[in-house]
């Protein structure tokens, strides 16, 4: 087995997490695991940047609404750290379409429309560092040790 190293990837508590009060549920489930969360911002989404993070859904059906909700209300972007961060939160949120995510899942289990799927999370490496340079300036992380960290 590839040894796990510890990565930062970028997390989105969309607009339907911000108005149905679920920020706080999502990120304790986050939190929970393990995963250390070392910037934060709530914020609106513009246009402009809308566009820039969803640039590869361009051009596909579903790309206006998907701008429009992003940009419908504030979100609250994260960096979190951790082992293996970015496939760890990809698990913990559950697949794209809320109808098929597993139970145990924030889309599984508090979710069941497919654009407004509560919260976005890199799936690689390589996306992590777009989406995080697109959202976060090199001040806003914070570096720290977890109380609990000797046992993640
Ligand atoms: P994920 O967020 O699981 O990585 P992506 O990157 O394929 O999924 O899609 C980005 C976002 O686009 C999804 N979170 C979802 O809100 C929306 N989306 C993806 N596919 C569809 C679709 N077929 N119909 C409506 N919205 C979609």
């Amino acid at each position: 087995m590839a040894e796990e190293v510890s990565e930062r990837t970028f997390v989105l508590l969309k607009p339907d997490a911000v108005k149905r009060g679920l920020c706080g549920e999502i990120l304790q489930r986050l939190e929970r695991k393990g995963l250390t969360v070392v910037a934060a911002r709530m914020m609106a989404v513009t246009p402009a940047l809308a566009g820039r993070h969803y640039f590869e859904h361009k051009g596909k059906p579903f790309y206006d609404g998907l701008v429009q909700h992003i940009t419908s209300g504030p979100v609250l972007a994260l960096a979190l750290e951790g082992r293996s961060a970015i496939s760890v939160v990809r698990l913990l949120i559950g697949a794209t379409n809320p109808l098929a995510a597993a139970p145990g899942t924030v889309r599984g289990d508090l979710a069941t429309a497919m654009t407004p799927n509560l919260i976005h999370a890199s799936d690689s490496p390589t996306s992590a560092k777009r989406e995080l340079e697109l959202f976060f300036q090199p001040g806003d992380y914070q570096s720290y040790t977890r109380a609990d960290q000797e046992f993640f």
